[in-house]
Parts: structure tokens; sequence; C-alpha cells
């Protein structure tokens, strides 16, 4: 039974002052995680419709974080690094941005900063020569992978596109090691022009759940995270884990991935969400 079926059917033979907890307990299971679960179940629960209350209450939850880059032609070029865990999608959206700016009319160079996997620099190699993007790579060597800061450096010392979108390697949040090289990309892409980069988004693969809380939290603390992109939206993504980052970290969401070719990226639409939500 889909998720609001089911919330329909438990309301159906209570009253609703009884029923808080049950909300509550459905809303849990739905990943929404106990505070934020409360709290709806609490604004809710007296509601006549909850259906229609929590449509409306995750419509004004989402609805004011729906943005696009603001690409600022002041900065050229426009600095965007992709971060995430291992497989979010970021080297796909990499292309999904890549083709939107070109469709714009922008040009657009391309830094392969997960210098350590050759696969990576060759999967990035084939969206770069069809989009007709510059590329910047650095493990033509896989025994002395280029250092991914270095190569940034060396990027935007030379790139005179408008736009310059920065992949690097997925890593787990919680490796040290790996972060650090972050903070270091940040570091040297600050030290060419200092107000760089202009957007740090975090790439999330929308259908693991709980643990993207902790993701946007120590990605954080590396850099300010200035917006998200949430992927894998066609595939079984945990909705109500979606609602609880964007409620609890306020960030844009710049857009959603829906597949695996450069076309396959949109803006959220929260009334697709909730008939996904429905129906899942
Ligand atoms: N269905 C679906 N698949 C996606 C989407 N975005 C990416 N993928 C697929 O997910 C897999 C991982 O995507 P990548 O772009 O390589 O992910 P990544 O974050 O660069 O991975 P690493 O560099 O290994 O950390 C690939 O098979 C993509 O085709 C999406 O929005 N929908
Ligand atoms: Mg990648």
């Amino acid at each position: 039974m889909s998720f609001f079926g089911k919330l329909k059917s438990i309301f159906k033979n209570f009253a609703f002052a009884k029923n808080n907890e049950k909300l509550e307990e459905i809303l849990i299971e739905a990943d929404f995680g106990v505070k934020l679960a409360t709290a709806l179940a609490k604004e809710i629960g007296s509601k006549g419709d909850i259906t229609e209350a929590l449509k409306n209450k995750i419509d004004t939850i989402i609805s004011p974080l729906i943005a696009e880059i603001n690409v600022n032609s002041d900065k050229h070029p426009f600095v965007i690094v992709l971060e995430g865990v291992n497989g979010s999608g970021k080297t796909t959206t990499v292309a999904k941005l890549a083709y939107h700016f070109r469709q714009m009319g922008l040009s657009v160079d391309i830094v392969a900063c997960d210098t350590f996997r050759v696969a990576a620099t060759d999967q990035l190699a084939v969206w770069a020569n069809k989009l007709n993007c510059r590329i910047f790579c650095g493990n033509t060597n896989p025994e002395k992978p280029r250092e991914p800061a270095s190569l940034a450096y060396e990027a935007l010392s030379n790139s005179k596109s408008d736009i310059l979108l920065i992949d690097t390697a997925g890593r787990l949040q919680n490796n040290t090691n790996l972060m650090n090289e972050l903070a270091k990309i940040h570091r040297v892409l600050a030290k060419i022009d200092d107000s760089a980069p202009h957007e740090t988004i975090l790439v999330l693969d929308a259908t693991t759940g709980q643990n993207m809380v902790e993701q946007v939290n120590e990605f954080q603390k590396i850099h300010p995270i200035t917006g998200l992109i949430l992927n894998k939206l066609d595939g079984n993504a945990k909705g109500g884990t979606l609602v609880r980052v964007v409620n609890e970290f306020k960030l844009p969401i710049y857009g959603v991935g829906i597949g695996e070719t450069e076309k396959d990226f949109e803006a959220f639409s929260v009334e697709k969400f909730l008939k996904d939500l429905m129906e899942k």
C-alpha cells in the first residue's frame, strides 16, 4: 500500500487526537527522522484532511529552496565544485551541468580531479568530447596519479571559459585523508581567486536514506555547501529523508537527476515528488 494510502487507512477508524502517535510512527518509518516526524504529527494530526495537510506542509518546506545555479558573469571562470560520496552521481552531474550551460551558450571547461582512477578520467573525457568541452586531466601515468589539488590549481590558472566544473573523487565522509584532500582543493582555488569556488554542490544519491543527513554535516565541515543536487529520483528515492535533509539544512536544491544521460536533469518539482511519494 502506498505511503499516503497507509496514512488514510489508519486515520479512517480513529479519532485524530488519539493517533498523533501513529502518524509519527508512519513518518519515522518513511525516513522523516524522529524530530521532523514528531513536529509534523503534532501539527498535522489535528487537521481534517491529513493527506492534504501533509502535502501542504512538504510544499512549504521544499518550495522556497528550489533554485537555479546563478552564474555570476563577473566571476570568470565561474567555478563549481561537485562533491559527494562514492557513486552518488557526481561525474554524471558534471555532464548534465555541462550540457545545461552549453545549451545556454556558455563555454565550459571540466576538471577531472578524480585522478586516482584512470577509468574516472576516461568516463569524463567521453562526456567532454560529446559535449564539446575542454578537459583538464592529470593521470596519464596511473602509477603516479597527479595530486587533485595541483590539477585544480592548473585548471583555474589556465581556464578561459565561462564555467569551470570540477569533478572530485567519491569519498566516504568519515575518511579523513580524502576529506583533507578536498579541503586542499578549496584552498588552492582560493589562492587564485579568493571568491572561488563560487558554488560547492553536494551531490546526493536520493536512494540512500538516513545517511544523507550525516553526509551533509561532514562535507559542510570542510567547506560550506552552497547547494544540493538530488540524484536518482527516477529510482526508489527515500522521500522522507529528502524532506528531512532539506528541512534541516535549508540549502538550495539546484536540480534533480532523473536518469543517466546528460539531458536527465531538471528542476525539483514538488508536485511530481508528492505524486511519486504517494505511488511508491
Ligand atoms: N538512474 C539514475 N542513475 C544515475 C543518475 N545519476 C547517475 N546515475 C548512475 O549512477 C552511477 C554512478 O554515477 P557516477 O556519475 O559515475 O557517480 P560518481 O559520484 O561520479 O561516482 P564515483 O566517482 O565513483 O564516486 C552510474 O552508473 C550513473 O549512470 C540518475 O539521476 N539516475
Ligand atoms: Mg565520478
